[in-house]
């Protein structure tokens, strides 16, 4: 065990990150990210709360369809599978309080390797869990939230919750008791469900209804157990179109507020966004963002960036400020995210093989989001965004407008404002007025 604890860790060389402002130009400091700077009236830490995510960050291989790992790290050398995750944890753990991030996030499967059995299974998570909490008491570090991989193993490859075989959906709800479980333990303040293979390939062997249903009567029971032992977090759901399935049934965010509100779970669950998923869905990322905010159901962040040319699931760090500041707007103007933060669902190029690179692309997407928020408040505060959208829909907050939204009018009625009043006056939308205001603010 000493052996574990004592081993250099592949981080030991790297210093803790500062933030030293504009004028620094360390590759290893933040010039934007402050965490305990006010911006509309709370430190961003708050408002950004941070994760790193443990899959990507320390088991993704750098492998692809078409090669080999290339990350190859320490920890994969240290004896048996608990000796390798305790080595991975004390690792991960470095990393992320270095980076002075405040959360992290992870699936069942990426803190110890799982096998077929599922009593062994319990045991092992249970012992990380037990060394975790340590952890987290020794550094402050927190839990944003906990999830359970149901998609990679064999058994999943005709879904989880939706697969045709109950035998395998009781599987999947064994991982997810011991996910939960351990999320309870470690004081998580969240639980997400993303639905990595609840679709379907062809139609042609599908029962759609039915694996909707099964679908949502999983969740419900997941979440009745929860209750039932002390979970008052929310759940997220986390929407995606496609990849790994053809189809998957969380699309977006308009389809999974529909399910949720068809199946009950509103009272529970909200949602957690990610940039790529909404890439791929052919919206943008401020559209699901705006979709969630109006519905009261915007949980949480998964931030990255997908490639605009090939249309994979990259999962780059983010790095578009223009796009993100777009973002930040909507999520001031929603007051903030409703439990949960941002987390780095993003990993290195499998070519990046520096020490550094995985900290420089964590500061680059703190700094990023950092200056995404410092500059979407100041186009609140300090220009006419808000007052020109207002002055938009004017004419609906008096006279016939008004008494149409409050249902007053009926449709002889509006016909008869139109004959009276004439052909409208054509009313520019100033699109390229208001894109010039958020470079003006960058
Ligand atoms: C995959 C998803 C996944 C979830 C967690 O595309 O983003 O990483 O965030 O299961
Ligand atoms: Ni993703
Ligand atoms: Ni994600």
């Amino acid at each position: 065990m000493s052996t574990v604890l004592d081993q250099k860790t592949l981080f030991s060389t790297i210093p803790t990150i500062q933030y030293e402002g504009l004028e620094s130009d360390n590759p290893l400091a933040f010039r934007w990210y402050d965490e305990s700077r006010v911006v509309a009236g709370k430190p961003m830490k708050e408002w950004l709360r941070f994760a790193g995510a443990y899959w990507h960050s320390f088991n993704g291989s750098g492998a692809d369809p078409f090669g080999e790992p290339t990350h190859l790290f320490p920890w994969d050398q240290e004896g048996d599978a608990i000796g390798r995750a305790k080595a991975k944890m004390d690792a991960a753990f470095e990393f992320l309080t270095k980076l002075g991030l405040p959360y992290y996030c992870f699936h069942d499967v990426d803190v110890v390797d799982y096998t077929n059995d599922v009593a062994d299974n319990e045991r092992r998570l249970q012992t990380m869990v037990e060394y975790a909490r340590q952890k987290q008491q020794e550094t402050g570090l927190k839990l944003l939230w906990g999830t359970a991989n149901l998609f990679s193993h064999r058994r999943y490859m005709n879904g989880a919750a939706t697969n045709p075989d109950f035998h395998v959906l009781a599987h999947g709800a064994a991982q997810v008791k011991a996910a939960i479980d351990a999320t309870i333990a470690l004081g998580g303040e969240n639980y997400v469900f993303w639905g990595g293979r609840e679709g379907y390939m062809t139609l042609l062997n599908t029962n759609m209804q039915r694996e909707q249903e099964n679908f949502a009567r999983f969740l419900h029971t997941c979440k009745d157990y929860a209750r039932r032992n002390g979970f008052t977090g929310s759940f997220f759901i986390e929407p995606k179109p496609m990849e790994p399935t053809k189809h998957q049934y969380d699309y977006d965010a308009a389809t999974v507020i529909g399910f949720l509100r068809q199946y009950d779970l509103l009272d529970d669950f909200k949602l957690n966004l990610e940039v790529n998923h909404a890439t791929l869905a052919g919206h943008t990322f401020q559209h699901e963002l705006q979709v969630a905010a109006d519905a009261g159901l915007l949980g949480s962040i998964d931030a990255n960036r997908g490639d605009y040319q090939n249309g994979w699931d990259t999962d780059q760090f983010p790095n578009d400020i223009y796009e993100l500041t777009e973002a930040m707007l909507v999520i001031l103007e929603a007051g903030g995210l409703q439990g949960g933060g941002i987390n780095f669902d993003a990993k290195i190029r499998r070519n990046s093989t520096d020490v550094q690179d995985l900290f420089h692309a964590h500061i680059g997407g703190m700094d990023i989001f950092a200056r995404a928020l410092i500059t979407a408040d100041n186009i609140l505060q300090k220009s006419d965004y808000r007052q020109i959208r207002q002055q938009r829909y004017a004419s609906f907050d008096a006279g016939a407008g008004k008494a149409f939204r409050d249902g007053q009018l009926t449709l002889e009625q509006l016909r008869d404002y139109a004959a009276e009043h004439g052909e409208p006056q054509i009313i520019s939308g100033r699109q390229e007025y208001l894109e010039n205001l958020i470079n003006r603010y960058i």
